[in-house]
């Protein structure tokens, strides 16, 4: 039996979304009036999931397919039966005549009920009956439906397939069959568990009603699919409902009534498919941050993006926002991607996971290249050597000054961060060290820039001691000190010493001091570098040897010395201390080398 009609095969609510699908871009009658509000924000301007209308994405789009009748044209025949009578209706299908042709344009076209335009294939006599076609849709959708209006009977085989990959890789949606083991392998009518929600199933459910000319197939993406009603938290879901382009097969025609004679002979040309609308029906894919896909620059169609989010289907965040994982928005959360905090000094930053789950899953986002001298996660402090000027906010361009810290004075270059004051050796003040304390007054030394009044004062005190009990204290006469080699050879020490500061203690002037060259060393080795050097208050009072913070000499004197046991040198009256000059220098390497060759 063979019948014409236009079946309404399946649920209502596939044909509901089908009509609601047309309307979707209908509204722009006052839109020059008032900007609508943005669906992505609600009234305070807080963000929230937006997504763009349900549409049928394949309307007006080409198809490609394997097969077009009418070149060269050809007849087919449709085969009608009015009450008992059954009789054929045949036509010529010709691809150069317009009143005449199929093309696929016709499967994407505005469908009128009341005229219908169908697409159709060649005449199959015999196998092969596989005929594909296949939509591009340009960008990822989130598809919920793929219905096809016949013209034809409806295939006894055939496939629906996607692809998220633009055509390059290809997985099933669905399958019809009525021998689903033999044509595809598949069990019949599978059950679909939350362990197999991606998995493409066979029916022949299309076959169920009658007759089988005509007739909507439609395919429901989410159907039966057990995580279906919750889709916001099924990532499985949201990748099976994801597709850039649709692919359909027809396998194997509806050959109906061969098996008799007369039924073959009136079945003769009628062996096609026919098609008269293929819809696509679901939204761009924005992951709920966007309301609409528009065309970029290059004719391509994207999301326009909020949220701060960027990408073809806003999937991941757009730059400097990084402070937490880029996610979906979904209805309760609108999960938008937030900037890192880089207080205006920083313009890129990247995500730091361990960060962000030691914030309690708050902030993530590490600030890069922090400018204006500030550092830190969030260029939130001042660079070694700034610090923070309190009168300006964080934010400010001049929020950190250089310490400036005097190169003599201080003795570094790293200021205190919050009030400036660079580190001050002894007896050095003010905020960068740039002048003597109280009580100091300046030497020529760059090691000790300030020196204390008070041991200068004690030693003025000291040579208060009467000229004549020196002349009898002092052996060496004052006057012009030579160096030379006879006296190099009779010390067993020869040094170049810089005098840092003195101090006394009972008997002793214990002296800081600073081995700059070791030219001759006794039985005590002798270092370079800082030591002590020991003089009996007596000698320092007479002036033999005469010594001076602050100033170079050369010192050079012997190892035997009954004194204190202390670590450090000793300096005598036997000892030379010779107010240092330069072109000793060379002079005493001579002496140094005659005394290896053993000339003393
Ligand atoms: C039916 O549609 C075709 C193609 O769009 C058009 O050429 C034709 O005039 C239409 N016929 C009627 C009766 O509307
Ligand atoms: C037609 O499609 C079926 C199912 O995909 C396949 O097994 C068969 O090889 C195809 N035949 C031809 C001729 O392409
Ligand atoms: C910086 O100075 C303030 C105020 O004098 C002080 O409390 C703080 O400890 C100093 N910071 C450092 C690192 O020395
Ligand atoms: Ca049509």
């Amino acid at each position: 039996m063979i019948r014409i009609l236009v079946a309404c095969v399946s649920t209502v609510s596939i044909i509901g979304m089908v009509a609601g699908a047309r309307g979707g871009y209908g509204m722009s009658m006052f839109a020059a009036q008032s900007s609508p509000p943005d669906p992505c924000y609600d009234e305070n301007g807080n963000p929230r999931r937006c997504i763009p209308d349900f549409v049928n994405s394949a309307f007006g789009k080409d198809v490609r397919v394997s097969s077009t009748c009418g070149a060269p044209a050809s007849r087919y025949c449709v085969v009608t039966e009015k009450g008992e009578d059954r009789s054929r209706d045949c036509n010529i299908c010709d691809a150069t005549d317009p009143k005449k042709s199929h093309p696929p344009a016709y499967l994407t076209d505005l469908n009128n009920p009341h005229n219908l335009t169908c697409w159709q294939s060649e005449n199959y006599m015999q196998y092969p009956q596989n005929v594909t076609l296949t939509l591009s849709l340009g960008k990822k959708f989130e598809v919920t439906y793929v219905s096809l209006q016949f013209c034809s009977p409806r295939p006894e085989s055939m496939a629906i397939f996607k692809s998220m990959d633009y055509g390059k890789t290809w997985v099933p949606f669905q399958f019809y069959s009525t021998q689903c083991k033999k044509m595809f392998n598949k069990p019949s009518k599978a059950a679909i568990t939350k362990q197999n929600e991606q998995e493409a199933i066979c029916t022949d459910s299309h076959t169920d009603m009658q007759p089988l000319t005509g007739g909507l197939i439609a395919f429901s993406t989410l159907d039966g699919r057990p995580s279906a009603h919750d889709f916001d938290n099924s990532p499985v879901l949201q990748d099976w409902v994801t597709a850039t382009d649709i692919k359909v097969t027809f396998n194997r025609l509806h050959t109906f009534g061969d098996e008799n004679e007369d039924d073959s002979e009136l079945a003769r040309d009628s062996y096609f498919y026919a098609v008269s609308d293929l819809q696509v029906g679901g939204r761009c894919k924005c992951n709920g941050h966007a309301s609409k896909c528009v065309k970029d620059r290059d004719g391509n169609l994207v999301c326009e993006c909020k949220h701060n989010t960027a990408g073809p289907e806003c999937d991941r965040c757009k730059p400097f926002h990084y402070d937490r994982p880029w996610q979906r928005a979904t209805a309760r959360e609108a999960n938008e991607c937030v900037a890192c905090h880089c207080n205006l000094h920083a313009r890129r930053c990247r995500f730091n996971m361990e960060l962000y789950k030691l914030s309690g899953r708050r902030s993530g986002g590490v600030c890069l290249n922090c400018r204006h001298n500030t550092a830190g996660r969030h260029c939130h402090y001042c660079k070694e050597g700034y610090y923070r000027d309190m009168t300006k906010a964080i934010s400010h361009r001049r929020a950190c000054k250089a310490c400036d810290c005097h190169p003599v004075g201080a003795a570094g270059k790293t200021c205190n961060q919050t009030t400036g004051q660079c580190p001050c050796k002894d007896g050095v003040t003010g905020i960068t060290c740039n002048r003597c304390a109280k009580g100091y007054q300046q030497s020529r030394s760059p090691i000790a820039p300030c020196i204390s009044k008070i041991h200068l004062a004690s030693f003025s005190l000291s040579f208060l001691l009467s000229s004549s009990d020196c002349d009898s204290h002092c052996k060496t006469p004052k006057g012009k000190m030579k160096v030379t080699m006879k006296k190099y050879c009779k010390k067993d020490f020869a040094v170049q010493i810089h005098v840092l500061k003195g101090d006394k203690a009972g008997e002793w002037w214990k002296f800081t001091i600073n081995i700059i060259s070791v030219y001759k060393q006794g039985g005590h080795r002798i270092r370079r570098g800082d030591q002590l050097l020991w003089v009996r208050a007596k000698d320092v009072a007479c002036k033999c040897p005469k010594i001076k913070p602050g100033r170079k000499y050369l010192l050079m004197g012997s190892d035997d010395d009954d004194s204190r046991g202390q670590s450090g040198v000793v300096a005598d009256k036997g000892s030379l201390l010779i107010p240092w000059k330069d072109l000793w220098a060379r002079r005493l390497r001579k002496f140094q080398q005659r005394d290896k060759r053993g000339k003393c």
